[in-house]
C-alpha cells in the first residue's frame, strides 16, 4: 500500500481545457467499438487515463453499432447502469469471454453509463447522439481530470505504462520517433533494460512525447495515440522505431503512418480518421510541455524515480549498465523508513483516501483492508477470476452474486469507512465466510464438476454457520431460560 501511496502522491484536481480542432463535418459513429481494458481484472484500470473500458466515453449514433469486446484475459461484462444502482436492463452483454463480443444497437439518444458485474471498478458511458451531430469531443470543452503525478512528472496524459503498476521503481522516457538517439536506445539498450527490470516488476516505464524535429514528430506522436485509441500503442510505439529513416524525409509522414496502422491490422477507417483530424493533438501538446518543464531539450531525457521519491536524470541514450547502477540503487533505498520521515500528514490523508477507493463499494473488501484478512481477500480475487470464472455454473452465479452483492454492498462499506466499529464488527462477520470460501481452491481450473460440487459444500457450510448454529444456540438458550 505504500507503494500506492507514492506513485499517487499528489492527486490534484484541475481544469484543462481542451480546445479543438476542425470539427469533422460528418462524423463517423455509426460503428465504434469498446474493449476492456487488459488486466481490468484487477483493481487499478480505474485510476489510469484510459480508463477500464476503451474509450470509457464513447459516442455512437442512433441506430448505429457499439461492438463491445473483450481481448482481455478476464471475463467482463458490459452492463447498462451502474454497480450503485444495478443494472438498468438497457443492455447486458452477460459475460463476454476472453476474445469475444457483442453488439448492441442503441435506438434514443442519451447517455448510458455502464459497468462490469464481474469487476465493479470498471464504469463506462456510451453517448447516443443524432446522425451528424458534430462529435462532441473534437468540440472546445472543459473537461474536468485528475492530474497524475509520479515524483514531480506529470504523467496524467502519457500513453498506458509498459510493466507493472506496482514496480517500485518508474522511467519516464521523453522521446521524438524521429530522434536517431532514441531508436539507438530503442535498438541497443531497452531489451535489456525490459528483461532486467520492466519483465520482472522492478521497473515500470512511461513515455512521454517530446516531437521537436519537425511535422512528422508531431504526426508520429499522433498517430501513437490513435493506435492506443485501438489498444495497441506500444505494438505501434515499436513499429515506429522500427522504421525509423531520416528525418523528415517521409518515412512518419501522413501515408505511411496510415500503412503502418493497416499493418498493424487496427480498423483502418477509424485510425485513419484519427491521423487526418490530428485527433491527439492537445494530448501531444501536453506532453511536449511537461518535458519543457523539466528542461527537455533534445532526446531521448530519461528521469528515474525511486519509491521513495529519489529523482535521477539521465541524458541521451546511455547504456543499459548505466540504467541498472541507478535502478540497483533505487531497489535497494530503505522504503518503509524514508516514507515514514517524508510522509506529511496531509500525504498520508490523500494517500488513505486513494486506498480507500480500493475497496469501493465491495464491503468484504473494506472490512479487510489494513488488516492480515486482505491478502486473504485478494487472493479470493485470483480464485474467483481464475477458478469460479473458468466454469459456465460459476459464471452465471457470480454474476448473479454480484447483482445481489453490489445492490447493498456500497451503502455498508460506506458505513464501514464511516465508523470503525462498523467495520470491526462487519469484519468479525464475515471472517468464518471467507475462511470457507478458500476450500475452493481445491478445485481445478475449468472443472465444471468440482466448482460446482465445492460450491455447494460451501454454501451449506455458510448456511450452517450463520443460521442453523445461532438458531440451535437459540433455541437451547430459551429452553433453559423455560426451565
Ligand atoms: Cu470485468
Amino acid at each position: 500500500m505504500k507503494t500506492s501511496a507514492i506513485f499517487s502522491i499528489l492527486v490534484l484536481f484541475t481544469i484543462i481545457s481542451v480546445v479543438s480542432l476542425t470539427p469533422a463535418a460528418f462524423a463517423e459513429n455509426a460503428e465504434i467499438t469498446i474493449e476492456a481494458a487488459l488486466g481490468s481484472g484487477a483493481p487499478g484500470c480505474e485510476e489510469t487515463a484510459e480508463g477500464c473500458y476503451i474509450p470509457s466515453t464513447a459516442t455512437v449514433d442512433v441506430g448505429g453499432v457499439v461492438i463491445m469486446s473483450n481481448p482481455d484475459t478476464a471475463a467482463h461484462t458490459f452492463t447498462a447502469g451502474s454497480p450503485a444502482d444495478g443494472p438498468t436492463g438497457e443492455f447486458d452483454t452477460g459475460l463476454v469471454m476472453a476474445g469475444n463480443s457483442f453488439e448492441y444497437s442503441p435506438d434514443t439518444v442519451g447517455e448510458i453509463p455502464y459497468f462490469c458485474m464481474v469487476h465493479p471498478w470498471m464504469e463506462g458511458v456510451i453517448i447516443v447522439q443524432e446522425v451528424g451531430a458534430e462529435e462532441e469531443t473534437h468540440e472546445e470543452e472543459m473537461v474536468e481530470m485528475e492530474t497524475m503525478m509520479v515524483g514531480d512528472v506529470d504523467v496524467t496524459m502519457s500513453p498506458p505504462i509498459e510493466g507493472s503498476v506496482d514496480a517500485p521503481v518508474t522511467i519516464v522516457e521523453f522521446g521524438d520517433y524521429q530522434c536517431p538517439k532514441c531508436d539507438q536506445w530503442f535498438q541497443n539498450e531497452k531489451p535489456t533494460i525490459a528483461s532486467d527490470y520492466i519483465d520482472t516488476d522492478k521497473a515500470k516505464l512511461y513515455f512521454v512525447d517530446f516531437p521537436f524535429l519537425g511535422e512528422d514528430s508531431d504526426n508520429a506522436a499522433n498517430a501513437s495515440y490513435c493506435a492506443n485509441d485501438q489498444g495497441k500503442f506500444w505494438e505501434y510505439h515499436s513499429t515506429l522505431y522500427n522504421n525509423q529513416g531520416g528525418i523528415n524525409e517521409g518515412w512518419a509522414n501522413v501515408d505511411t503512418l496510415k500503412q503502418f496502422g493497416a499493418d498493424l491490422g487496427l480498423d483502418t477507417a477509424e485510425f485513419n480518421e484519427c491521423v487526418d483530424s490530428n485527433k491527439h493533438v492537445d494530448r501531444v501538446s501536453y506532453n511536449k510541455n511537461v518535458g519543457a518543464t523539466h528542461g527537455v531539450e533534445g532526446t531521448p531525457v530519461f528521469i528515474i524515480i525511486g519509491s521513495n521519491g529519489t529523482t535521477e536524470r539521465i541524458d541521451g541514450p546511455q547504456s543499459s549498465a548505466t540504467f541498472a547502477e541507478v535502478i540497483d540503487a533505487m531497489l535497494d533505498e530503505p522504503i518503509e523508513e524514508a516514507m515514514a520521515q517524508e510522509e506529511t500528514m496531509e500525504e498520508e490523508m490523500m494517500a488513505a483516501e486513494t486506498t480507500e477507493k480500493e475497496g469501493g463499494g465491495c464491503l468484504i473488501a473494506t472490512a479487510a483492508y489494513g488488516t492480515e484478512l486482505a491478502p486473504q481477500v485478494q487472493f479470493l480475487r485470483e480464485v474467483r477470476d481464475n477458478t469460479i470464472m473458468s466454469t459456465a455454473s460459476g459464471a452465471a452465479f457470480m454474476t448473479g452474486f454480484n447483482q445481489l452483492y453490489y445492490s447493498f454492498s456500497p451503502t455498508i462499506a460506506d458505513m464501514e469507512r464511516e465508523n470503525p466499529m462498523y467495520q470491526e464488527a462487519v469484519r468479525a462477520f464475515i471472517t468464518p465466510m471467507i475462511s470457507t470460501l478458500s476450500i475452493l481452491t481445491l478445485a481445478e481450473d475449468g472443472n465444471e464438476f468440482q466448482v460446482f460440487g465445492l460450491g455447494a459444500s460451501i454454501i451449506a457450510l455458510n448456511l450452517g454457520m450463520y443460521i442453523a448454529a445461532p438458531a440451535i444456540a437459540g433455541f437451547a438458550i430459551s429452553k433453559r431460560l423455560r426451565n
